[in-house]
């Protein structure tokens, strides 16, 4: 038994703040009255009801037969799994076991890529916590499960309405046997811009506290010296530092010899030098073709001697194939997502990479009757979240010419679309790759992939070739990003930036070379606790507060403004979060453990002449009527 404690945070225990949120949009609410929880729920969902969410307006809806998921029963006590392994004998003794392993170890990553890459990251904590004991109990064999970090943090409190660091330590509890894992973005944390190396290592001791064991830490540009401060701060807190190379190019295309067997040899070494448990082996845009992942994979383990963890996106349809090389070159351990979270820009399929390797020297081990139970029960996850589908319906063989991420692809995709672009993607695919080759061949990942696509995008919509955007005499005004990315603040790529262009953006301004988090001044940790709780009216901020406010300080304000009006809508159904209750519609959300709240909508009233709405509900089989603004 587990016990998921859903909201022992002071976030959603202390009522007394205020946020400029609030003052800013009076309009929202009127009420001032302190309230408690459960009318805060009633007036969330009241709310949707009548105005509906903004992020599912105009987005196609889920069918009318979907229900609220039910996660396969646990079939017996959790056996002991990597988990208990890191915690018995630390991270080094993981990977000496990993290197020992014949059978290929599995990662699921439905929990962070899958629903990044497929479904704009929107999946809410609800809908992981419920089915985590299951992977505890059914799948204890998994090397780990992926499910924090990249852009699943500031998703988590912007769209949301959830705090990322209970998420975390829910699915820890839920999951005791089973190692975590988190996407970091090296000093880039996981946010989109360099950030104090102090901010770096706070946010990495959280992490670590709050639940995370396997860090993958990648640089945007592949820059090992970028990458240090995070690494020192994951091997200091004693978890697994996954090291990662992220890779681009084509190994074996004699056209793109910059990233060629030499220099990923040379990247790993470094790697390793700087203290790598494991090696990641990051394909975020899925450009690993097999031969190339044979001769790559097979080079890397002569060569460095760490186990290697391979992650890939099946964005062209070939990645199972890469996968199935990359075992047979002896990769330790790979990613894949289950069934109804993978294919396309999201990982291959889990159970089929298990059965490809089934009856082979290289077999999991995994208990396919238990992936299949869990997977359906994501696909009934997925088919609630019909409005952030990307209608992507095929494999994409053009991923080849613009090597955008999986986790960008659609978001790009949703970009163009709002620029009136969307008729005109495949220019955008090429400028990407032109955009690309301006800036020398990059490494294209969160953050500098955001930097090519805002390029991209710009070149289109103004009809800027290559050859204009490059001309001297031609002016462009350059996206913010990407004048950032030339002045070095995001740092220095493989063969540093093509002068002529970075000239031509800085305006004569001098660029700098040396890592960013060198120029930065430490922040004052207790300080700004001490003004964020002022500023909160005396709220106390706790560590993740604090962490998550120096990542994202305007969204987590935003996010405990929001909170101080709808309290904890984590816990409702995601039908009801989305699109609030029908008359007659009966709902349980369980607010703390043990204390649950049945709502019952019985029926929404007329719009009065004050704009209110009176929103009828039975609680706990007591009448309430809730007012909200109608702004539809
Ligand atoms: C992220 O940084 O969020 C990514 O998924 C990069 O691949
Ligand atoms: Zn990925």
């Amino acid at each position: 038994e587990f016990v998921i404690n859903l909201l022992k945070h002071p976030v959603f225990l202390n009522d007394t703040y205020t946020t400029k949120f609030i003052d800013t949009t009076p309009d929202l609410f009127q009420f001032r009255k302190r309230r408690d929880r459960a009318t805060k729920i009633l007036t969330y969902i009241a709310d949707i009801t009548v105005n509906g969410h903004p992020e599912t307006a105009g987005r196609p809806k889920p069918a009318a037969e979907v229900k609220t998921p039910k996660a396969p029963a646990p079939r017996t006590e959790p056996a002991m799994g990597t988990r208990n392994m890191l915690e018995q004998k630390g991270p080094q003794a993981v990977a000496d076991w990993m290197r020992a392993q014949t059978k290929v170890l599995i990662t699921d990553t439905t929990m962070r890529d899958g629903h990044q890459s497929l479904l704009a990251t929107r999946m809410r904590s609800i809908d992981m916590i419920r089915v985590a004991p299951s992977y505890a109990a059914n799948l204890p064999q998994l090397f780990s499960v992926e499910c924090w970090g990249g852009a699943t943090f500031d998703v988590a409190y912007r769209f949301l309405q959830e705090c990322p660091w209970q998420r975390l330590r829910d699915l820890r509890a839920a999951m005791p046997n089973l190692m975590t894992q988190m996407l970091l973005r090296a000093s880039n944390g996981v946010g989109y811009t360099n950030y104090p190396d102090n901010v770096v290592q706070a946010f990495v001791r959280q992490a670590a506290e709050t639940g995370v064991d396997v860090f993958r830490v990648f640089d945007s540009l592949n820059w090992v010296e970028n990458m240090r401060v995070a690494m020192d701060a994951v091997i200091e807190a004693n978890k697994v530092c996954e090291g990662t190379i992220c890779y681009t190019g084509d190994l074996l295309d004699p056209a793109r010899a910059k990233y060629d067997l030499k220099y990923y040899v040379g990247m790993a070494k470094e790697l390793k030098a700087a203290g790598a448990h494991v090696l990641g082996l990051k394909d975020m845009a899925g450009l690993l073709k097999p031969a190339a992942a044979r001769v790559l994979v097979k080079t890397l383990k002569q060569e460095v001697g760490l186990p290697i963890h391979f992650h890939t996106h099946d964005t062209s349809g070939a990645a199972a194939a890469t996968i199935l090389a990359a075992c047979d070159a002896g990769v330790d351990a790979v990613d894949a997502a289950m069934d109804a979270f993978s294919g396309g820009t999201s990982q291959p399929c889990l159970g089929s990479i298990v059965e490809a390797l089934r009856h082979t020297e290289r077999d999991t081990g995994l208990d396919i009757s238990a992936i299949r139970d869990i997977s359906n029960y994501w696909e009934h996850v997925r088919a609630q979240y019909a409005a952030f589908e990307s209608g992507l319906a095929s494999p994409a063989s053009e991923v080849y010419l613009h090597e955008m991420p999986g986790g960008q692809f659609t978001n790009l995709k949703a970009q163009a679309r709002s620029l009136g672009l969307e008729e005109r993607w495949p220019e955008v695919a090429q400028a990407y790759a032109d955009a690309n080759q301006m800036f020398g061949d990059i490494v294209k990942v969160t953050p500098s992939s955001k930097v090519v696509g805002d390029m991209a995008l710009m070149m289109v919509a103004q009809g800027l070739s290559r050859g204009q955007v490059e001309d001297p005499a031609v002016d462009v005004a350059f996206p913010d990003s990407v004048v950032d990315m030339m002045k070095g603040n995001l740092g220095q790529p493989h063969g540093g930036w093509p002068a002529g262009i970075q000239k031509k953006v800085l305006k004569g301004e001098k660029p700098q070379t040396a890592r960013p988090g060198l120029g930065m001044a430490p922040v004052d940790l207790e300080e700004t606790r001490a003004k964020l709780s002022a500023e909160l009216n005396g709220f106390t901020v706790d560590d993740e507060d604090l962490n998550g406010y120096l990542m994202y300080p305007k969204v987590f304000l935003d996010y405990m403004g929001r909170h101080r009006l709808y309290g904890p809508v984590r816990t409702l159904p995601t039908q009801t979060f989305f699109y609030g209750m029908q008359p007659g519609d009966e709902i349980t959300a369980e607010i703390d453990p043990g204390k649950t709240l049945e709502i019952r909508l019985q029926a929404v009233g007329e719009t009065g002449e004050d704009g209110e709405a009176k929103v009828f509900f039975e609680l706990n089989g007591q009448p309430r009527v809730i007012r909200v603004p109608n702004r539809a």
